[in-house]
């Protein structure tokens, strides 16, 4: 780097590795209290800044790309969605933007699974039941107890079949689940190892006796498991969601869950986070956590070092690897 190295806004606290290699390397203004900073916030405080480095939390819609001082040339956000960042308002300004795929991809397939089998092993229920100290009031094991639904034989839909999509797959393939999937296009058969391809969301839907939600976050995709697509599922089935929240109909999915028009749910992600609908706080059959899907030591290391790497090629005048705009 440079000897004048570049100004930083670092607008959350990254793992301690991803801030002593920043600070390294870039002279950094940092959020040392770690605060959910809005567009405005950062705005405020990017005063001379050369570039951010974000955390998906904040958001960057047309206005807040507009008001961001002159001097700040980059934007790097911590995640691989970026749904946050108004890309065309970027593009329009001159604004160079990156993200951060590929490293998270086997973490939040891990915890797909994760959620898959407790939704489908009832684990909060089972989980609830013994911490609650009532496994001896109602006299302890019995042959009948928390019955799930086991994973083998079952098909398990794909929605989204991108990098995080495949790696679930290929989990879900060592557990003996037939994979069906639905992707803006079709996968090369490298690529699809056998799995069955739908031409539409619904006609996934009404396969699926597991869900699983892997596609962005577009217009397209907002409430796309809404009322009516709930209605064409198998019953009994369960949905998981390490995605987006706003992929999700919450009523529409609640209903169900409350109804056992669906068996259960494993989400990570939610509308309005962190503001989570508190009817899942009680819904026995919903099990949630809150958004951990990539939050592994290597993994959050690893996208750090990614968003740094793309801001590194962008001060040495290269080409960052993951340029969105
Ligand atoms: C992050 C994510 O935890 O990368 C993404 O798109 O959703 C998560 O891995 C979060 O968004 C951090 O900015």
């Amino acid at each position: 780097m440079p000897d004048n190295k570049p100004r930083l806004l670092v607008a959350r606290v990254f793992p301690p590795d991803v801030m002593a290699r920043a600070a390294r390397d870039y002279d950094c203004v940092v959020n040392d209290r770690d605060a959910n900073w809005t567009g405005a916030d950062v705005i405020a405080r990017a005063g001379g800044v050369d570039a951010i480095l974000t955390s998906a939390r904040t958001k960057y819609p047309a206005d807040v790309i507009r008001d961001l001082p002159a001097t700040v040339r980059m934007l790097a956000t911590f995640s691989v969605g970026y749904e946050h960042i108004d890309i065309a308002a970027a593009k329009a300004r001159g604004l160079v933007v990156s993200n951060t795929p590929d490293v998270l991809t086997e973490a939040v397939a891990d915890l797909t699974i994760l959620l898959l089998l407790a939704a489908s092993r009832r684990a909060r229920e089972a989980f609830e039941m013994l911490s609650g100290d009532r496994w001896v009031k109602i006299g302890g094991w019995k042959p009948t107890q928390f019955l799930g639904a086991g994973p083998q034989g079952k098909v398990l839909g794909i929605l989204g079949m991108g990098r995080i999509g495949r790696a679930a797959a290929a989990r879900a393939r060592a557990m003996g689940m037939v994979i069906h999937y639905h992707n803006r296009s079709r996968l090369a058969p490298d690529l699809e190892q056998g799995a069955v391809y739908h031409d539409t969301p619904q006609s996934l839907l009404k396969v699926s006796q597991f869900l699983s939600i892997h596609c962005e976050s577009t217009p397209e995709t907002r409430h796309l498991v809404n009322r009516e697509g709930i209605a064409l599922m198998p019953p009994g089935a369960i949905v998981v969601n390490t995605a987006r929240g706003d992929i999700i109909d919450d009523d529409a999915l609640i209903e169900a869950l409350e109804s056992g028009r669906l068996a259960a749910a494993g989400l990570d992600v939610f509308n309005g986070e962190p503001d989570v609908d508190k009817r899942y706080f009680t819904l026995k059959n919903a099990f949630i956590l809150p958004h951990i899907g990539s939050a592994t030591v290597e993994t959050r290391n690893a996208m750090g070092f990614r968003a740094l790497d793309n801001l590194d090629a962008f001060f040495r005048g290269a080409e960052p690897r993951d340029r969105l705009a």
